[in-house]
This record gives C-alpha cells, structure tokens and sequence, in this order.
C-alpha cells in the first residue's frame, strides 16, 4: 500500500461540485482505501492570467495502484467528468494531477513524479501543507516550499466535508437578482450550488436544472427564491429530495409549507441567505 498525494483543480461551471464529484469517484475506486481532503482555496489563475478563478484542493490517497495506474484513473475521472480542455493552460472543468507517490521519483514519458512544477506553485502547496506539512518534497518540506514561494493569490476557503451543496430555487439569469448574487456568493465561499429554474439553461456558467428531482446527487439546503404561489407545486418535489434545511429568504416564507417541511423531518430557517453569508452563519 502507498500514500500518494493527489491536487484538484477547477475553474468552469459549479467549481466545487466538480471537485467532490472527483473525489467521490476516487473514494468509490476499489484499490483506493482511503481518501482524506484538504481545505478549498479559491486560487487566481496561473499561466493564462485572462481566465476565471479556480478552486483548488488536494487529496491523500492509500492505494494498492502502481503510479502510472493512479495516472490513468486520475486522467478517467477527468475524461468521465467531461473536462473541456480548450488551450494548454486555459480554463478546464477539472484538473487531478499526481503530485507525490510515496518515495518514488520518476521520469518517464508523460509521468513526472514528483510533480515538476508543484514547488513553485502556491495553489498546489497550499492544500498539501493542510494534509502534509512536513512531507518532504525534491530535499524541503511541503511548508519551506510554500513559505519560500508565499501565498499570494491563495484564499482559504473551507474544508472540503464542510462544504455543502445548494439547490437555488428560483435561480435567475439577471445580475440584481438576489438568487443571482446569492449563486455567486455561494460559490466565492466554497459551496457547490444547483441552480433549478425551468427557463434558463446556465446561471454563471453553473448548468441549470429543470426541476430539483433532476439533481442526481445529495442536496443540503435548498434555497427559496421562490414566491409561495410558485412554491406551492413544488414543495412535494423538495420533501422528496429530503434536503437537510430548507431557507425562506424575505418575501418567499409560507407558513403552511414552512410546517409540512418541518413535519417531514426539514429544517426551516427564514433569513436572508447573502446576509447568512456575509455574517458566517450559513
Ligand atoms: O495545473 C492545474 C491547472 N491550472 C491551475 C490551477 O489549478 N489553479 C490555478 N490557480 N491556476 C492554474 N493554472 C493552471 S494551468
């Protein structure tokens, strides 16, 4: 078995989700034992300047895969997660990248390890100080390396399995709404968000769902932006969905479905999101 160090990248569409869905697909690999995760930065761009924010983080992994094998199921879960890779350095759905695999160092056509590049890069280094500060990297340890190059350009986010995923129910295309500032703040934050509205086909670049039943995965909260003449439809659809809590920001609360969430086991909250957000309290 060896302990090897694997960074995440992703700077288009629902950044986090797109990092979890890796992660998940990592720990489901059946040579995979163990897979604990770092803190998310969100991270300026290196290489091509012009270019969205990324969401970077870092895993280790316990796995019986030689390191060519981890490659290749790294490079799967890219290709299966539909990455589009425009340009060399350009924006990309998502990056995994082998960093470190045990002790070993190698040199092989398409296989570097350790990564060549990873000590003059902050947004790698970052996250794998959070898992592994003292790993010893090419003669330093992960923390010299990261305390040498600085940390500029790199903001800590949350750790991974705090982050949560967001239904936003009543998403909207338009700036001023407060879905949409909502969406963005969301994602600035660390959180992976479910725009659900059943014109729109993306909301900053994030997929747009018809319906919340549409979301394959686990929703944790589920944000009203949605006014109880349109919610009324929909609230079976939510209880179904079963998320954790469900938000009524101002103007959306509803009593009567307020108490058939609660009786189905929800948590209800009326508050404004954004404000949540901004105080620390979402
Ligand atoms: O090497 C990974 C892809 N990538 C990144 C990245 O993951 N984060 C940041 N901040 N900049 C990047 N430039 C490239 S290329």
């Amino acid at each position: 078995m060896v302990e090897a160090y694997v960074g995440l990248g992703s700077n288009l569409g629902d950044k986090v989700g797109n990092l979890k869905a890796a992660v998940a697909a990592l720990r489901k690999h059946d040579r995979i034992t163990a897979v604990d995760t770092s803190v998310l930065y969100r991270t300026a761009p290196v290489g091509i300047l012009d270019q969205d924010w990324f969401v970077n983080t870092a895993v280790r992994v316990r796995t019986t895969l030689g390191c060519r094998q981890l490659l290749e199921v790294c490079l799967e879960i890219e290709e299966s997660l539909k990455r589009v890779r425009r340009e060399r350095w350009g924006p990309r759905t998502i990056d995994l990248d082998v960093l470190v695999y045990g002790e070993e160092s190698i040199e092989e056509q398409g296989l570097e390890v350790p990564h060549p590049r990873m000590m003059d890069r902050a947004f790698v280094l970052a996250p794998l100080a959070d898992l592994n500060a003292d790993l010893m990297v090419s003669g330093k340890s992960v923390l010299e390396w990261l305390e040498s190059l600085g940390s500029e350009g790199v903001e800590r986010l949350l750790p991974m399995e705090d982050s949560e995923t967001v239904a936003i129910l009543g998403a909207s295309r338009k700036e001023d709404r407060y879905s949409n500032k909502a969406q963005r703040m969301l994602m600035e934050h660390g959180h992976s968000v479910v725009p659900v509205a059943p014109v729109a086909e993306e909301v900053l670049g994030v997929r747009c769902l018809k319906s919340i039943t549409a979301c394959k995965g686990n929703i944790d909260t589920v944000t009203l932006y949605v006014g109880p003449q349109r919610l009324g439809p929909l609230v079976d659809e939510i209880i179904e969905k079963m998320p954790r809590r469900v938000i009524f920001n101002p103007g959306t609360e509803s009593e009567e479905y307020e108490r058939r969430m609660q009786e189905a086991g929800i948590e209800v909250e009326e508050a404004c999101t954004l404000v949540m957000l901004r105080t620390g309290s979402f």
